[in-house]
């Protein structure tokens, strides 16, 4: 049999011939009996088929045997991280449940204070607006006292004229700058036309009052202050007074017929608006500004005037 050469490099022929001359004597087998002994030696057999490949076998054997160690460990830490991590998951699943629990209470607990905070704020602006209710009732207190002792004030100061007034003037006259004067000031007594009121003054022998100085004005202004009703309106709180200008318009006369020297009327009077031939004098902070002109047919309170009576 001639040698081919496999295609990755053996010989086929040699190698049988090999095992031939390994496996079995050449004179003990029969096919071999008539054949030519051939003399195989191993500088025939390629290097790599040497003995010595064999340990590199077997070193590529344990190379893998060790790999597969490796990987089989590997594969071991591999299952106990993912049998860790799923100890892990469970913890943290706990944990969460746990946060979960927490935060729910926390959000009850902040409901709650919501809750809480809501009645106290209704609870304050009731409180709040108790105190502003109570405050103005305060401040309304403050006032009418106020107002109380201004008008004791006056009557206090009124004495000495209401006991002069006794003693000089008529009941129920008042004796001021030397004069004795009649305020209708009661509710009683209702409000009458120019005319009308001078006809009661003249029934108790006055006449309406002449205001011709300063200081009889402001005598007079300071009784109407004192005894000045806020809540009426202001063109029903007026006093007629001795003054007209029936016989020529704009020209003032008192009732003596002197012609007005020295008027205090407010701004803007006298208007004689829609006629208006007829003074009073008005309540007025500022008294210099306390006259106006007005219909005589008007009905308003009136001062009279009368000279007091004096004993010998
Ligand atoms: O505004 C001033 C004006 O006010 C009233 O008329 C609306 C007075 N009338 C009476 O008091 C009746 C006016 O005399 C006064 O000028
Ligand atoms: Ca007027």
């Amino acid at each position: 049999m001639k040698d081919k050469e496999n295609s990755d490099g053996s010989y086929e022929g040699t190698y049988n011939k090999l095992i031939s001359q390994e496996d079995v004597s050449v004179d003990e087998h029969p096919l071999y009996a008539n054949l030519e002994k051939h003399q195989v030696s191993m500088s025939m057999v390629r290097p790599e088929f040497r003995p010595n490949h064999y340990r590199v076998l077997a070193v590529s054997l344990v190379v893998l045997a060790v790999i597969l160690l490796i990987v089989d460990i590997g594969l071991g830490v591999y299952y106990n991280k993912l049998t860790g991590g799923h100890q892990t998951i469970t913890d943290i699943n706990s944990e969460v449940a746990k946060l979960q629990a927490t935060y729910n209470l926390a959000i009850q607990r902040r409901d709650e204070a919501k809750k809480q905070l809501a009645a106290e704020v209704s609870e304050q602006q009731r409180t709040k607006w108790e105190l502003e209710h109570q405050n103005r009732r305060c401040k309304d207190y403050e006032n009418k006292a106020d107002k109380i002792k201004t008008e004791i004030a006056g009557l206090k100061s009124h004495i000495p004229m209401i006991e002069e007034g006794c003693r000089h003037c008529l009941p129920g006259w008042t004796f001021m700058n030397s004069q004795c004067y009649y305020f209708a000031f009661s509710e009683a007594i209702s409000r009458r036309s120019w005319l009308e009121a001078r006809q009661f003054c003249k029934k108790q022998g006055g006449d309406l009052a002449v205001i011709d100085s300063t200081a009889k004005h402001m005598a007079v202004s300071e009784l109407l202050n004192n005894y000045h009703d806020p809540s009426r309106p202001i063109t029903q709180s007026g006093f007629w007074i001795g003054l007209r200008d029936v016989e020529e318009e704009g020209v003032w006369k008192w009732l003596d017929g002197r012609r007005l020297a020295e008027g205090y009327w407010n701004d803007g009077e006298p208007n004689n608006l829609n006629t208006e031939d007829c003074a009073a004098a008005y309540p007025r902070a500022n008294p210099f500004k306390a006259w106006n002109d007005a219909p005589c047919s008007y009905s308003l309170k009136w001062i009279c005037e009368m000279a007091p009576r004096f004993e010998n």
